[in-house]
């Protein structure tokens, strides 16, 4: 398997993120893709490469242009309304909700934190655009090297921050520029006419979800802790089938807090029919470890065994795969659990 690593992501890293009014320390940091990296190396799993520069049109396609030129110069205006905050992370204060205008971008910079942002969880820093353009270039990578001839039939993403809470016009839950929606989107392009996003993230996909819940081409999947307890609270209910063009084309199985591997492989396997049913030409596998019983703000009870049979039933779509690598924060045991499931994957 062809393993896209971001050589930046340690440019994104977040002193704090807020939780019920206290700052407390960051979940997601560096050390978690070392960890990933290290169990990678030691196993012999996959061949590392760096990714090539973000095609930036693509990027501009998936999300929207202004949400791009504002993340690129978020650090700039922000340094600029004070230089005494760099020293301190971008955190939104202020948000548009029901009866606010979106279609306005207000001058002040820390409204227009607000204005593409969904939560104050998720610190923009100084170099988290690096880190996230150079994530993005490897998803697109990823898709584009199993969509090659003759090429791997599987490709991974390896990066942080991770990708798919970002909508298209927003960031949250740690995450900037949407991984797994990029690399779809590539697959799309590359001439896969049909493609899956299958989101095994503890959270639900919410991100991914919105990009494409009016698009027929994309199937998107999410097996995920019941957002009426677990975040993102707002999106991932059983009843959002998508609209449009893409009614149909949204499948959320959401389980309650504390489900085991038992429970949620049978979501995991609800995912994968729809999957065939759907006749994807190719599949994006966005891959959150924090399903893991150890992890610190998730509940459901995978065990680090069991990843080996998650994936192992995963290469069982016998479809073209990308992985992006989302969230897990039981940060040594993040790097064992996905080597189980690339491990598993491969056979
Ligand atoms: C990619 C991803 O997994 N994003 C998850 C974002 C979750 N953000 C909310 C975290 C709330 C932390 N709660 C800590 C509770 C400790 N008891
Ligand atoms: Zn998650």
């Amino acid at each position: 398997m062809h393993i896209f690593h971001n050589p930046v992501h340690s440019k994104h890293d977040g002193r704090q993120e807020m939780f019920r009014g206290k700052l407390v320390p960051c979940h997601e940091t560096p050390a978690r893709l070392e960890y990933v990296l290290d169990a990678l190396r030691q196993r012999g799993i996959g061949a590392l490469q760096a990714p090539s520069a973000a095609d930036m049109d693509l990027v501009r396609r998936v999300h929207s242009p202004r949400y791009v030129d504002f993340l690129q110069s978020a650090w700039a205006d922000w340094i600029a309304l004070d230089p005494a905050n760099a020293d301190l992370d971008i955190l939104p204060s202020v948000w548009p909700v029901r009866g606010f205008r979106h279609d306005i971008s207000p001058t002040n910079f820390a409204a227009r934190v607000g204005l593409f942002s969904f939560d104050s969880g998720s610190p923009l820093t100084a170099g988290t655009w690096e880190a996230a353009t150079a994530g993005a270039a490897c998803a697109i990578d990823a898709a584009r090297a199993v969509s090659a001839t003759g090429s791997p039939r599987a490709a991974m993403a390896l990066t942080r921050p991770p990708g798919h809470h970002a909508g298209a016009d927003f960031f949250g839950g740690y995450c900037f520029l949407n991984n797994a929606a990029l690399a779809a989107q590539a697959l799309r392009d590359a001439g896969a006419e049909r493609v899956a996003v299958l989101d095994i993230d503890y959270h639900h996909g919410n991100g991914t979800q919105s990009i494409f819940y009016e698009r027929g081409d994309v199937l998107t999947v999410s097996v995920h802790g019941d957002p009426s307890t677990e975040y993102p609270f707002f999106l991932g209910y059983a009843d959002e089938a998508g609209q449009g063009d893409g009614t149909g084309c949204n499948l959320n199985l959401p389980l309650a807090a504390g489900t085991d591997f038992a429970t949620w492989t049978q979501a995991l396997d609800t995912g994968i029919d729809a999957i065939r049913r759907f006749k994807a030409d190719a599949v994006v596998i966005a891959l959150g470890v924090d399903t893991y019983e150890g992890d610190p703000i998730s509940k459901f009870k995978l065990q680090s065994a069991d990843y080996f049979l998650v994936g192992a039933r995963l290469a069982q779509l016998g479809l073209p795969a990308v992985f992006t690598m989302e969230g897990g924060y039981a940060v040594a045991e993040v790097g064992i659990n996905v080597a189980n499931v690339l491990e598993g994957y491969a056979g």
